[in-house]
């Protein structure tokens, strides 16, 4: 048995027992173990077969033994009898909006429902509203996400693909008829989410890659086989094409699958006004056009965009929107990278809802070659994430106080901070005497979703409007694929923002990619900062940096722009900046 599925039978069960009403020491338990399972950075299963886990923090004696018998065995008995009370599907009802454990075991005992399609039905025909606790609002709730959910049903997010995109551009990269291999489509650009996947590759045995692209282990089904094209149905029951091209069109069609459509569209237009026609093969001269310039060799995309007077325009700008006129002007921007972060802010810990400890985090980022950690766990009013009151945090202040102690010749530093709720009517968590003891704070929202935009807008400005807090956490609180973003003036936030000093955050975690990067250009142009954070709840979710930085890049953001790329005897002044307004 893999971590993976170790860890997934302790979330589960966390969720049956919370279903029927254990106590929530014991729910939190098995949560926290499955985190931990999780990101823990030896081989945890090994250590479990050998009974070798005592003294490891955050794992008693009753997950221990589960964690040996599942290493052992290949299973989990007292797993085995708790699930046998419920079909499969019942894992599915965590995952709409509205709805929590006890409202799922009432919908579960009293009507039967056990999966998604049982309980729209329950909604719609009346019988669920009938439930104690349910009306006529939580059902329409429910309605409303699980048509959210429908609407999006064919969508990706980067968490979901991510892994399979590296092992099949791997495995076409290792055949030996294959000269080149790449993603295009929206997975290249860096979109939030994606349709399908659309991969590329140059070769002169077309027939034999396909041939044996369609063997791979990640496929599932194939849909279609031609001699130089496939789509097969891959695991997750997304879709994959591969499209084979020769060395010399593979510029061209690597450029057209990128897309966007609106982008090669603009592009097209711009070889024709040359009198070159422009496909996803070649420049050919158009007939009959005069004065046709000599059409000059494509060897790879920046000779391709070279050849219509532009410089190389990555293809996370690609959306025509602006992109061309900057790349004809020399206006284009210098996008930050992975390799400009210098440290992350806004993390958990197991104070609140993360699975590691404040030291396990600490030498996680280090060991990822950052200098500094910004914690922020949760406040007190976020009690189902065990959030902090003040005496817990003001406990925590002195923990990484001593740490940094011992960091300091390391050249890393823990900055101490929290995630501060913002309550329904703008004010904010802690008071100000507590917030100011904090290196840093970031504001969210975690709770009342439902106002209306104006009162929402005006809540969050009032939030940032405190000089204490430094950045704004997850600005619409979306979760793609899942929840729709509360009703929000975005433009009106930016320029509170900057107004204020507040810098803005883009939430790193895949489910999020919040503040969207539709509105940095303009968050950017008004002087607003951008913070990516990886809202890491264990030590595996500081590398959800990545997913941040293809959105940072596709919101046209620099290393300039971006507060974690400056190195640690710079950053704490900008932390420092906006109390001193
Ligand atoms: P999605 O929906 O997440 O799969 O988004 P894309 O952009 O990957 O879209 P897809 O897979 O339908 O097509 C891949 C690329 O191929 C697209 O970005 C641009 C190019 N393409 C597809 N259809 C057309 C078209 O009708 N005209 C032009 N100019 N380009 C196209
Ligand atoms: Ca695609
Ligand atoms: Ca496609
Ligand atoms: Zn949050």
């Amino acid at each position: 048995m893999t971590r993976e599925d170790a860890a997934t039978i302790f979330e589960r069960i966390a969720i049956l027992l919370e279903m029927q009403g254990e106590n929530p020491f014991k729910v939190r338990a098995y949560r926290t173990g499955a985190e931990l399972v999780e990101s823990f950075s030896g081989d945890i299963m090994k250590l479990a077969a050998d009974n070798q886990l005592a003294g490891i923090k955050g794992l008693g004696e009753a997950l221990r033994d589960k964690l040996h018998e599942m290493a052992t065995t290949g299973r989990l008995e007292f797993y085995e009898k708790l699930k046998a009370q419920f079909p499969d599907t019942i894992f599915e009802l965590f995952n709409v909006q509205g709805l929590g454990p006890k409202k799922i075991a009432a919908l579960h005992a009293e009507l039967g429902v056990s999966s998604i399609a049982d309980l729209k039905r329950a909604c719609e025909c009346g019988e669920a509203a009938k439930l104690s606790g349910f009306g006529a609002k939580v059902v329409q709730k429910i309605l409303d996400s699980i048509a959210f959910r429908e609407e999006h049903a064919s969508e990706f997010r980067q968490d979901q693909v991510h892994g399979l995109v590296q092992e099949i551009l791997e495995a076409l990269r290792g055949h030996p008829d294959v000269s080149q291999a790449e993603i295009c489509g929206s997975f290249r650009r860096g979109k939030e989410t994606v349709h399908d996947l659309d991969f590329l590759v140059s070769t002169k045995q077309p027939a034999q890659v396909i041939e044996d692209f369609v063997k791979l282990p990640v496929v599932v089904d194939v849909i279609a086989k031609g001699p130089t094209k496939a789509s097969i149905h891959a695991t997750h029951g997304i879709q994959c094409d591969l499209r084979a091209v020769s060395g010399k069109e593979f510029p061209f069609a690597l450029m057209y699958f990128t897309g966007s459509k609106e982008h090669n569209v603009a592009i097209r237009q711009r070889a024709l006004a040359r009198g070159w026609s422009l496909n996803e093969y070649a420049f050919t001269p158009v007939p009959d056009h005069a004065d046709v310039p000599v059409i000059p060799p494509v060897h790879d995309e920046a000779d391709l965009y070279r050849a219509l007077g532009l410089d190389f325009i990555d293809p996370e700008l690609r959306e025509n929107t602006g992109e061309i006129d900057a790349a004809e002007d020399g206006r284009l921007p210098r996008l930050v990278q992975l390799e400009n972060l210098r440290g992350v802010f806004h993390n958990h810990t197991t104070a609140s809802d993360g699975g590691a400890t404040l030291r396990q985090m600490a030498e996680a980022a280090h060991d990822l070659g950052l200098q500094y950690l910004g914690i922020a766990d949760h406040s007190k009013s976020s009690f189902q994430a065990n959030g902090l009151d003040e005496k817990r945090l003001l406990a925590q202040i002195e923990e990484i106080k001593k740490l940094n102690e011992e960091y300091a010749e390391e050249g890393f530093r823990l900055f101490t901070g929290s995630e501060v709720d913002i309550l329904k009517d703008g004010s904010l968590d802690f008071s100000d005497e507590i917030l100011a003891q904090l290196d840093y704070v970031v504001a969210s929202v975690h709770n009342v979703f439902n106002l209306p935009e104006a009162e929402m807008t005006k809540r969050i400005i009032r939030a940032i409007e405190n000089p204490h807090v430094t950045m704004l956490g997850h600005l619409t609180g979306r979760l793609l694929l899942q929840r729709p973003a509360y009703q929000v003036n975005v433009a009106a936030v930016i320029d509170a923002a900057a107004e204020t000093g507040t810098i803005i955050e883009l939430n790193a975690s895949a489910w999020r990619l919040d503040m969207d990067w539709r509105w940095w250009k303009l968050a950017k142009e008004k002087g607003v900062k951008c913070s990516i954070n990886p809202d890491a709840h264990s030590t595996r979710g500081l590398q959800d940096v990545i997913f941040g930085i293809k959105s940072a890049r596709k919101g046209w953001l620099t290393r300039k722009d971006i507060l974690n790329c400056l190195p640690l005897e710079e950053v704490g002044e900008v932390l420092r900046a906006k109390r001193a307004r």
